[in-house]
């Protein structure tokens, strides 16, 4: 990494922890223990890929900061609220996220299932409350695709399928579908939410389109790796969970090696796509190569 980028990664990341503390209710108001879980459970912790992907595509299209930390809180809530329901029993069953015990473990299952209930609203309500775009229309609009994004046609349709595929055998293009709609979705929709929060073409939206669903991709491409070639302290989860669970990957159907080149291949075409933007996307960029070089 960069060191210039590295600084604006971590600039982001401090101010929108600040962001997302005030965005979330407070822990003394009741219900004390849904919000104190709801706070362990997005606070102090991540990647924050999704919101640094909002930021940097709302630099590209002039947006006003303000506009674009709502935008990719949204998008986080949505994220986090898909890692705590994730987790429990009934789906991954798994007691380490983030490197601390998981929302369930930490409080109860009860619990667990009503944070990612008030998160997934909480993230709408902000969309609806906070001003996004001077065009009503555009602002209704990025609510219908972030609910697009997460639900049975985006997110928790690609989660019913990857539950479904359990100890069988896909193919490749099953494969990508299924992730797709599992991680591809939200990711895509934070490039996009970020970028309508400022002034940007249809013909750059599209283009921004595509870059979404190629680095969503190439995300799922190396987390499939990682799972494999990674420890659970660096990860912070329990690693080797997918051959463990019996999952089709990408590594279990092209090998390590083979996943490895794809997730080169989707960099270099998610690249092309932002030729035409010149500096304004270098940011974009950066996180691109950032989502297929990390190691964890
Ligand atoms: C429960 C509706 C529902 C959906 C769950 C996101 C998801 C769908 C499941 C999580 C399981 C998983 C390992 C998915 C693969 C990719 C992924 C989303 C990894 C976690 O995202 P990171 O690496 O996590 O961005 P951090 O903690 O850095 O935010």
């Amino acid at each position: 990494m960069r060191a210039d980028f590295q600084s604006w990664v971590a600039a982001h990341q401090a101010r929108f922890e600040e962001v997302l503390g005030g965005l979330l209710p407070r822990a003394d108001i009741a219900p004390q223990r849904l919000h104190e879980a709801m706070r362990y459970s997005v606070l102090d912790g991540g990647k924050r890929v999704r919101p640094l992907l909002a930021f940097a595509a709302g630099e590209l299209t002039g947006a006003e900061a303000v506009r674009v930390d709502v935008a990719a809180a949204a998008v986080e809530l949505i994220h986090a609220y898909s890692l705590v329901h994730d987790d429990m029993p009934c789906m991954d069953d798994d007691v380490l996220r983030r490197g601390k015990p998981t929302c369930h473990v930490q409080y109860d299952e009860a619990t667990a299932l009503l944070v990612g209930d008030s998160l997934q609203t909480l993230a709408f309500q902000l969309l609806a409350e906070h001003r996004l775009n001077d065009d009503a229309a555009r602002q209704l609009e990025m609510v219908k695709l972030l609910a697009l994004a997460s639900g049975s046609r985006g997110m928790a349709g690609g989660q019913a399928i990857d539950l479904a595929s359990v100890g069988k055998s896909l193919t490749l293009p099953e494969l990508e579908f299924m992730h797709i709609h599992k991680t591809g979705a939200l990711i895509r929709a934070a490039v996009l939410l970020g970028a309508q929060c400022g002034s940007v073409s249809a013909e750059q939206l599209d283009r921004l389109d595509h870059f979404g669903k190629l680095i969503g991709l190439a995300f799922q491409v190396v987390d499939d790796v990682l799972d494999c070639e990674a420890d659970t302290a660096t990860l912070g989860k329990t690693a080797g969970k997918d051959a463990d669970n019996d999952k089709p990957t990408y590594v279990s159907l092209l090998g390590i090696q083979g996943a490895r080149d794809m997730a080169q291949r989707l960099h270099r075409e998610a690249l092309e796509t932002l030729a035409g933007f010149g500096d304004s996307a270098q940011r974009l960029r950066e996180l691109a190569d950032f989502i297929v070089l990390r190691k964890f």
